[in-house]
């Protein structure tokens, strides 16, 4: 029999995806017709589908308007954002196109105040708190399938933490797009996980 395997949605909502989004990556709302056609693919052979999603209180600490800084400056060594993705706002939800029916279980991460998580393994699941990790071993999965936004924040940290903890990991590129603050930020992210031995597909 195959390995189990789950398809990550990391992030995929308006304010990354929308043109008016606060953090709109280029291209990101295109690829939903792409994600889909995954999602049926995992379902066709009895993987799940699980999403997570950015959810931030209005206060939150990689919030560039809670210093009285300018969006995108670094403090501490990490960049500051413009407000995004605030919890039950329109610019949390999944973006136009993405079908949303196919989705087993949904985390939330970055819910507290001074707490960020670009991983998706930093997210809970809303009723039941139970980790991505924990809702992972609940169906033994084995394979993970990563797609979404962006790639060199959430994606990245969401592989890389996916292979600590000895996932089998697969980013599929015509599935993710990048940020790209400084202009190889994307590249170079890919090249990193390939180093920590994700497999890219196309
Ligand atoms: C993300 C910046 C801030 C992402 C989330 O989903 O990649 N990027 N919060
Ligand atoms: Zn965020």
């Amino acid at each position: 029999m195959n390995k189990r395997e789950a398809v990550i949605v990391v992030d995929y909502q308006n304010d990354f995806g929308d043109k008016n989004g606060s953090l709109y990556v280029s291209w990101g709302e295109l690829l939903a017709p792409r994600i889909n056609e995954i999602m049926k693919e995992t379902k066709a052979k009895w993987g799940i589908i699980i999403t997570s999603q950015d959810w931030h209180p209005s206060n939150h600490v990689s919030f560039a308007s809670n210093f009285w800084l300018p969006a995108f400056s670094l403090k501490d060594g990490e960049v500051k954002w413009p407000n995004h993705c605030e919890a039950g706002s329109w610019w949390a939800d999944f973006i136009k196109g993405f079908e949303k029916s196919l989705v087993d279980r949904r985390v939330l991460k970055g819910t507290s105040k001074d707490i960020d998580s670009y991983s998706s393994f930093g997210g809970k699941e809303e009723k039941t708190l139970l980790s991505l990790d924990e809702i992972l071993k609940e169906y033994q999965i084995k394979l993970l399938k990563i797609v979404g936004l962006a790639t060199e924040y959430c994606d990245k940290a969401t592989v890389m933490d996916a292979l600590k903890l000895w996932y089998e990991v697969e980013i599929i590129q015509s599935a993710i797009a990048a940020v790209n603050v400084h202009p190889n930020d994307g590249e170079n992210a890919l090249e990193e996980m390939r180093q920590a031995w994700a497999k890219i597909l196309p």
